[in-house]
């Protein structure tokens, strides 16, 4: 939230003093887990955002969620600090990102959309997200990439991260600028990233494909604090998903992070399959990325 001068209003701290005391459930967590001293969410008012944002106290003395002023109010645990913040705003991240350890980037439009507005919050809100890291010193940053980075593979192929990339629209190809910023920071100025190439988490698959695609939000934590405390991942490429035995992705170069998922979506095989299946040649049949590969264009009228 911004006040009429343009500066950052942020909720239950003085940015002066970001050593505030930690009390409450970030205290109570268990004492062998490892912690950062301040972790950064974006997107914190979001789906994941908010699924995650009790699921990471446990791994940060102070959690600093963010996200656009309307969407995130400004009600902080003790535990938290709440700044808004527009990530196509490069002073406000600079500042939002001072003082942190590490980031955990949800933030940004999150479907296939016009690229004007892929490019603010998603190509111009990763660029912002490295650049501030690295004038601040932030080394380790979880990137919430997608399975639309590949989503022209066909559902016959599986693949891993080795192949080579096949965005399926303005959305995906934005993931895969990320996944190059996340690279290109490692190799220049040694910034560790997780890229999650994301299947399809929400609490349960949808349809035929999310039953290879889905991860569940206990894997999602699972897989975020192997992402965070994992020493030495470089830049770490991984598909995120369930234990699903339909699955189209090849984990092997990402073992290192030592992520075993624990659900899978074969628990609801039956109830899905019992939906009308589409024709052969509906996208959402025929490609991984599924409706993603055949959404707009978005020519002006
Ligand atoms: P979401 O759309 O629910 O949340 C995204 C959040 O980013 C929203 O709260 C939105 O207000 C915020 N945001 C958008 N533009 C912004 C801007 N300019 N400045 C600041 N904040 C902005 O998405 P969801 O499902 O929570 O996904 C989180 C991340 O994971 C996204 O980056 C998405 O692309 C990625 N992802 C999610 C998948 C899923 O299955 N939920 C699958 C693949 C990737
Ligand atoms: C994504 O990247 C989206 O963020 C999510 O909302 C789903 O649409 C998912 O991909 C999907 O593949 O369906």
């Amino acid at each position: 939230m911004q006040d009429a001068a343009g500066d950052l209003l942020i909720g239950n701290v003085d940015m002066a003093d970001q050593a505030t005391e930690v009390t409450g459930a970030a205290a109570a967590q268990d004492k062998n887990q490892p912690r950062f001293g301040r972790l950064l969410l974006t997107g914190a008012a979001g789906g994941l955002g908010k699924v995650l944002r009790p699921r990471l106290a446990a791994f940060a003395d102070v959690l600093r969620v963010s996200d656009l002023g309307a969407a995130l109010g400004n009600e902080a645990a003790s535990h938290e600090e709440v700044v808004a913040c527009n990530l196509a705003d490069r002073d406000a991240m600079d500042k939002l990102i001072a003082g942190c350890d590490a980031i955990v980037h949800l933030g940004g439009v999150s479907v296939e959309r016009p690229f004007e507005e892929i490019l603010e919050a998603n190509i111009k809100g990763v660029f912002h997200v490295y650049e501030a890291a690295r004038r601040h010193g932030v080394k380790r940053v979880v990137f919430a990439s997608s399975n639309h980075v590949t989503g022209f593979y066909r559902q016959d192929e599986r693949i891993d991260v080795r192949d080579l990339r096949r965005p399926d629209g303005y959305y995906g190809l934005s993931k895969s600028y990320g996944e190059d910023m996340a690279q290109f920071n490692y190799d220049r100025y040694g910034i560790e990233t997780v890229s999650i190439r994301i299947g399809w988490s929400f609490p349960e698959p949808r349809d035929r494909r999310s039953l290879a695609s889905w991860l569940s939000y206990d894997d999602l934590t699972e897989l975020m604090r192997c992402c965070l405390f994992t020493p030495d991942v470089g830049h770490t490429v991984v598909y995120g998903m369930s234990d699903n035995p339909s699955t189209w992705w090849d984990n092997r170069y990402a073992a290192h992070l030592g992520f075993k998922a624990r659900d899978t979506s074969e628990i609801f095989r039956t109830r899905i399959e019992a939906q009308p299946l589409p024709p052969a040649d509906d996208p959402v049949r025929v490609y991984q990325g599924g409706i993603f590969t055949a959404t707009g264009p978005f020519d002006p009228v």
